[in-house]
């Protein structure tokens, strides 16, 4: 099934043939895809709106994270809870603007998957009118539970059934992951519909540009350190070719950017975040990511371990981050010994 601009592929249909084609996925997966979806084109027209919509600045409150609470953060997470709490197909959201689990209103059904997302990564780009975008995950629910609880959340990222972000950019980018490929859908304004524009993305092993933001680099550990200053010496040192860098500060645009052409994203523990562990959120921002990144043909670890395979402490654990085209994910693993 080929992208065709004559006969789009809308995402609809691209969910119902992977629903039919050995059922690879269920018809509640479905559901929550697309609704997760609409949400996502109703944050677009929000954020599109800029200054015009009256909801830039800051809402006067902080979420769990310590960090101040943009107004389209709350936004966002307001119409992703609303997209998806009377479908029956979800046990429980959790948001990085949530201290806990949000449960499901009694008055509706509750189904098999649950929903984790960051619902405006790079929020602070947004006054500034720079790239932004929506991280989410889906997990089933355990076994035998029927009141999920925030413990049933706390599941290895090798467990997600489906993964994706949507970016809010140039143009409005939906990339999905269902454990067989990574899809790129672009949101058709004129029609309010997402369409297929490239199947199967993978991502080149090897690349000349790097992602990090340089002023921590103070506070790096050594492998690190090592790795940023063998790329910035260019074709005169170790690497024998110069880097490029690239640093928007919203990792749903500088991941695709990767998704897209290659490169290694950086976020790796430092003297300044490893108190908490490292920066970025594991269970709505590097798990979803990593499984993307994986299934287009990249790498994901922390430095030291694969980021699918750890086992979650917490809803909303941070951990260091290195993904990216494999060659130089592998590398910089390796170089941590
Ligand atoms: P810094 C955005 O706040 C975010 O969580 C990621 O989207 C982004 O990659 C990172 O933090 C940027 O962090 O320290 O460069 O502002």
């Amino acid at each position: 099934m080929k992208p065709n601009s004559s006969k789009p592929i809308f995402l609809t249909q691209f969910l119902i043939e992977e629903q039919r084609s050995a059922g690879k996925i269920k018809p509640d997966l479905r559901l929550l895809l697309e609704v997760v979806a609409r949400a996502c084109k109703r944050i677009s027209i929000a954020v599109g709106k800029g200054a015009l919509g009256g909801v830039l600045g800051d809402a006067g409150t902080g979420n769990i994270q310590g960090e101040a609470q943009k107004k389209l953060d709350v936004i966002s997470n307001e119409i992703l809870l609303e997209a998806n709490e009377w479908g029956g197909h979800l046990a429980a959201l959790a948001s990085e603007e949530m201290d806990h689990p949000h449960p499901i209103p009694e008055q509706y059904p509750k189904g098999g998957y649950l929903l984790l997302f960051d619902p405006l990564d790079g929020s602070s780009n947004i006054d500034v009118n720079v790239s932004v975008g929506t991280i989410f995950s889906v997990l089933k629910v355990p076994e035998g539970v029927t009141q999920a609880s925030e413990a049933d959340f706390l599941q290895p990222g090798v467990q997600q059934v489906a993964a994706g972000y949507c970016v809010y950019g140039p143009s409005t980018t939906m990339v999905l992951t269902l454990g067989k490929g990574v899809h790129q859908f672009t949101l058709d304004r004129e029609l309010g519909s997402f369409v297929l524009t490239q199947r199967d993305m993978m991502i080149p092993a090897d690349t000349k540009e790097f992602s990090i933001n340089m002023s921590n680099q103070r506070f790096w550990e050594a492998p690190v350190q090592r790795y940023i200053d063998e790329c910035v010496a260019g074709k005169d040192g170790p690497r024998g070719k110069d880097f490029n860098m690239r640093w928007v500060a919203s990792m749903v645009a500088d991941v695709h950017r990767i998704i897209t052409r290659g490169g290694v994203f950086m976020y790796p523990l430092d003297s300044k975040t490893q108190a908490q562990g490292g920066k970025l959120r594991l269970l709505y921002e590097a798990n979803p990511m990593s499984f993307i990144i994986e299934q287009a043909g990249g790498a994901a670890t922390t430095g030291r371990e694969r980021i699918l395979d750890i086992k979650p402490g917490k809803l909303h654990q941070r951990v260091p981050v290195i993904m990216g085209s494999k060659n130089e994910v592998d590398r910089v693993t390796q170089y941590h010994g």
